[in-house]
């Protein structure tokens, strides 16, 4: 270790780990986007508060930017080092500090896996309800971080709903206790909410305190198979208006083909183009009668095919795991991936648009659409074939979203839904934020970090 930099900061903080081998850089500095080349300086992985301070007042001192860094499972590039920042990986402080059965709550350090949330949870017989299928790789402070949503925001929103309290080290060193477990607290601007989603621009999350709810009653699961694209939001409508929805996931032909030569099974004789899975509360025998009778009223309209429920844990493990198990099946062909959203009401002419540009503007690229269509969220993963360039096929993705982004301005939609903005959305933040808007991030990122080293470049440039 030769940087000077490097030598100083260890002074002032000697008990801190770094990393600087260019194994560690690689692993470090990248996320799953892996579009950028990763190029940090070094790793550091504190292990207290005082440590993480310790590393921010030094970058301020040496003008040194600063990636926080969780599970970097993230879609964005929100975690990316590729410019000689360092990396402040929080992999260390993975531990729960504690559990109130009063509060129901549970005080997290930021690095702890959301799986092992999920587990400390239950060993208290309650759940922290956010889930998708990142659960073993991601931690709690990337999901804070980007305000995670996954499968089960049509029930329990995102992970903004879930944040009793943070402790947050802003760009300047300084530690701050944001709202301290309160469920009333009207006090004047809420930094808590405004931490949240703000991707590491404004300090780096240390500490959380979690609401934790009560598990739901039973619930069973269900994939229908639908003959078009049309029909998926009636299927929705009638479901959502006889059950009480845990989730609403939609996939398509293209998806099965990939997770199906991944491992997942296949439960239908045929192949059907559109298909939905959906996990129900199913507590009592009239649970079921309702699930039935809204497949029935489905299959008479017409809008489904067939379907099939689980009837053990195991297969509703197996039902999910053609949903979940989308994102893994497809990396290998380096997928570029739009994640946008639009009101609920506005889904069927949004689809029906997108649909049409979409299929008109990618011919020749196969495109595999998935998402939480309950939320208005759709996820179009575009796969990069193999004879054709990283470059050419980024650039005609990219004319592709630019086109996409001005349809989702007419809707009033956004084009990051809930992967954050990344360097991946940047150039198409104006879709979604006003101009005015974005002068006023730009004026909360000086405010919170006077220098600007806070994950510099992601979101917007200053
Ligand atoms: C999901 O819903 C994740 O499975 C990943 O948000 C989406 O890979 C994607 O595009
Ligand atoms: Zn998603």
């Amino acid at each position: 270790m030769t940087d000077p930099r490097l030598e100083s900061l260890l002074q002032s903080c000697p008990d801190l780990r770094l990393k600087t081998d260019a194994g560690d850089l690689e692993h470090y500095g990248r996320d799953w986007t892996r579009r950028w080349a990763p190029a940090p300086l070094a790793i550091a992985l504190p292990g207290s508060v005082e440590e993480v301070q310790a590393v921010v007042r030094w970058a301020n001192a040496h003008k040194v930017a600063v990636v926080p860094s969780g599970g970097r499972t993230g879609l964005s590039g929100g975690a990316v080092a590729a410019n000689g920042e360092l990396v402040l990986s929080l992999e260390r402080m993975n531990k729960p500090l504690g559990f109130d059965a009063v509060d129901r709550t549970l005080v997290v350090q930021a690095g702890m896996p959301l799986e092992a949330v999920h587990n400390t949870a239950k060993e208290h017989g309650l759940i922290y309800p956010v889930d998708f299928a990142a659960r073993g790789s991601c931690s709690i402070g990337g999901n804070i971080a980007t305000n995670a949503g996954g499968i089960r925001v049509i029930r329990y929103g995102n992970t903004r709903e879930w944040i009793a309290g943070l402790k947050v080290v802003a760009g300047n060193g300084e530690l701050l206790e944001l709202n301290k477990g309160l469920i009333k607290n009207s006090s004047g601007y809420d930094f808590r909410q405004l931490m949240i989603g703000s991707e590491g621009t404004l300090g780096i999350v240390v500490e959380a305190t979690l609401k934790l709810t009560d598990p739901p009653p039973s619930t069973n699961v269900m994939v229908l198979a639908l003959p078009s694209f049309e029909v998926l939001m009636q299927v929705f409508s009638a479901f959502r208006e006889r059950l009480q929805l845990e989730a609403f996931e939609f996939f398509t032909d293209l998806a099965v083909k990939h997770v199906t030569a991944h491992g997942a099974q296949y439960p239908f004789e045929q192949i059907h183009p559109y298909y939905v899975v959906t996990e129900y509360a199913s507590a009592d025998e009239a649970g079921e009668a309702a699930a039935l009778a809204a497949f029935e009223y489905c299959m008479e309209q017409g809008w489904v095919l067939d379907g099939v429920i689980s009837t053990s844990e195991a297969q509703a493990q197996q039902l999910w795991r053609l949903r979940e198990g989308i994102t893994e099946s497809v990396a290998r062909y380096k997928p570029y991936k739009n994640d946008v959203s639009v009101r609920i009401s506005a889904m069927p002419a949004f689809l029906a648009e997108t649909q049409a540009l979409i299929s008109g503007a990618y011919p020749h690229f196969e495109v595999v659409w998935f998402g939480h269509i309950g939320d208005g969220n759709l996820h179009i993963n575009v796969l990069k074939p193999d004879d054709t360039s990283d470059a050419e096929f980024l650039g005609q993705c990219e004319h592709v979203t630019k086109l996409l982004a001005q349809v989702l301005q007419r809707f009033d939609g956004s084009i990051s839904a809930e992967h954050g903005i990344g360097l991946v959305k940047k150039a198409y933040l104006a879709s979604t934020r006003s101009d005015a808007e974005v002068a006023l991030m730009r004026g909360v990122k000086r405010v919170f970090d006077p220098n600007g080293l806070m994950n510099p470049g992601k979101v917007f440039d200053l």
